[in-house]
């Protein structure tokens, strides 16, 4: 397990001091403080936003000095494409990955390149990504939307608004879950959240948390904290074991082979297709955790943006709810194929990825001695950080009206006329997502549900705000819910009937 070292930062760490022989010519904020570097008028709670802000005035390739270290950013589209270039560049397991490292160890995610459970997980879960695998989760993806609109219809009938994030992490959380190793958390049927949840939830925070506190201080100001993420991490692994376990008396892990079988049956049963080779317990365990993690949260956070900005803009709720009606049509569950030709809806996901990409950032490192495009040298091991929120804001690929909320960016005939490489949220190369394809179904199923059941009505004092907690996600974000008389749960009405509030609780 990766050690810390007292700066919070993981041991080994490196700045970009080394690795940038003209690391002076690149721009940096005007005021700087010794020790503390660039922290005057910093946001600590927002470093992604700060960056943002930073960035706009630094241009395309910038940097910033914290805990005495130099840190490379990255979001002029022509660099960006050229740090995907996967002959010369490779992921970094860097900054925040690096913090989960003590949860994830060499999980997926956290892997270093160079560690052989990266290649041996990959290729051992890839199949369980696969269509046909995608096709088997899709009823437990149904039957956990059927919750939240459990959820949802009594909030409405109790007249209450409900909690746009809270309601899509415990979604995307009971999906995981469920899919991925059978388990139920239970999250819509309890008061508070489950010990798991709120121990992951800690973990979490407090990997953001070492990013953001100055070397000098941190000793001081993480020792207590430090205990706390310890007592976590041991309750995290507790319960995963115990899972496995339970899996491994129940005679699971037997559907490894192509056909049925969720995540965990895969890693327990299956070996690697050309070397024989299985994970070990040790792994698997840091595999459950992995994709508990990195399969909820931002896929929660691209939910609860795409209802913000449907509940800012009936007109463009009207259409994907039409595009909804035409394809689903009066069936009561949705098939796998209707869900891939919501092409309206998955546009609205795409561009409220755009704006908020959940994951906001990814970091690159030279595997050659290279030259970044616009003029930087980089050593062999040089890293930067890319910075999506600007990428995809860049008026020179997105236009004047960047800032603006317009899924027909996402029609095929714009898409074409980008260059490759200006839109990723999802991350790039051999390291890109594995869980893609399942995010993407399991919100485009999801938005396509709510639509149909509801009309969003919006609290026009909202003013979107946005926490980080190494994701992004919509701060206080609360929608009215307005029942529409629904097709698909029998009542066959065609056109939405704003205001209509019927008791039926049957859900689609
Ligand atoms: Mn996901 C890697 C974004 C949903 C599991 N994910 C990445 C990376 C980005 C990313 C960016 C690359 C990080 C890096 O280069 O350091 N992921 C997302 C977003 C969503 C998402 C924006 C939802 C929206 N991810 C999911 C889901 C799962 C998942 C759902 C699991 C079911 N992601 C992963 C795993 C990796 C990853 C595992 C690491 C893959 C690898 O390195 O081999």
């Amino acid at each position: 397990m990766a050690k810390t070292t007292e700066t919070g930062l993981p041991k080994g760490f490196r700045g970009a001091e080394q690795g940038w022989p003209e690391l002076r010519r690149i721009p940096h904020p005007p005021r700087r403080v010794p020790l503390l570097g660039d922290v005057l008028g910093v946001d600590r709670r927002h470093p992604v936003q700060d960056s943002t802000r930073m960035g706009r005035e630094l241009g395309p390739v910038f940097r910033r000095r914290a805990f005495g270290k130099e840190f490379v950013f990255v979001w002029g589209a022509r660099q960006v494409a050229d740090l995907a270039d996967e002959s010369r560049f490779a992921k970094h397991v860097g900054l925040g990955v690096a913090n989960l490292r003590p949860v994830a160890g060499d999980g997926l995610f956290t892997a270093y390149n160079h560690e052989p459970n990266w290649q041996l997980a990959h290729d051992v879960l890839a199949p369980g990504f696969s269509r046909e695998a995608m096709e088997g989760y899709h009823g437990m993806m149904l039957s956990v939307a059927d919750r939240l609109t459990g959820h949802w219809d009594r909030e409405l009938a109790a007249g209450r608004p409900v909690d746009v994030p809270g309601d899509m992490t415990k979604l995307t959380l009971e999906t995981i879950a469920r899919t991925g190793f059978g388990h139920d958390f239970g999250s819509f049927e309890r008061e508070r959240p489950h010990p798991f949840v709120t121990a992951m939830v800690g973990t979490l925070t407090h990997a953001q948390r070492r990013n953001s506190v100055p070397a000098p201080l941190a000793p001081l100001l993480l020792r207590g904290p430090s205990r706390r993420d310890a007592a976590d991490i041991a309750y995290l692994n507790r319960t995963v074991d115990a899972l496995v376990a339970a899996r491994l008396d129940d005679g699971g892990g037997r559907g490894g082979d192509g056909g049925g079988g969720d995540l965990l049956d895969r890693m327990l049963a299956t070996a690697h297709p050309v070397t024989g080779e299985r994970l070990s317990p040790e792994n698997v365990r840091k595999q459950v955790i992995t994709f508990l993690v990195a399969g909820h949260e931002t896929t929660s956070g691209a939910l609860s943006f795409a209802l913000h900005y449907l509940s800012r803009h009936p007109d463009i709720a009207a259409r994907a709810r039409a595009e909804v009606d035409s394809v689903w049509g009066d069936t009561p569950e949705p098939g796998y194929e209707q869900v891939a030709r919501l092409r309206h809806v998955r546009r609205v996901l795409d561009e409220a990825l755009r704006l908020w990409p959940t994951a906001p950032g990814y970091a690159r490192e030279a595997v050659v001695d290279t030259e970044l495009a616009g003029g930087h040298p980089m050593r062999r091991g040089a890293w930067a950080l890319v910075l999506l929120p600007l990428l995809h804001r860049d008026p020179e690929v997105w236009g004047p009206d960047a800032e603006r909320f317009d899924p027909d960016r996402f029609e095929p005939g714009a898409v074409r006329s980008r260059p490759a490489h200006t839109f990723k949220p999802f991350g790039t190369g051999a390291r890109a997502c594995i869980g893609r394809q399942f995010a993407l179904h399991e919100a485009t199923l999801v938005l396509g549900l709510l639509l149909r059941r509801y009309d969003l009505v919006p609290d026009p004092a909202y003013r979107l705000r946005v926490t980080e907690r190494l994701t992004l996600m919509p701060e206080g974000l609360r929608l009215r819910l307005e029942r529409r008389t629904a097709r698909g749960d029998g009542v066959g009405g065609a056109g939405p009937t704003a205001g209509s509030c019927d008791s039926r609780t049957r859900s689609v």
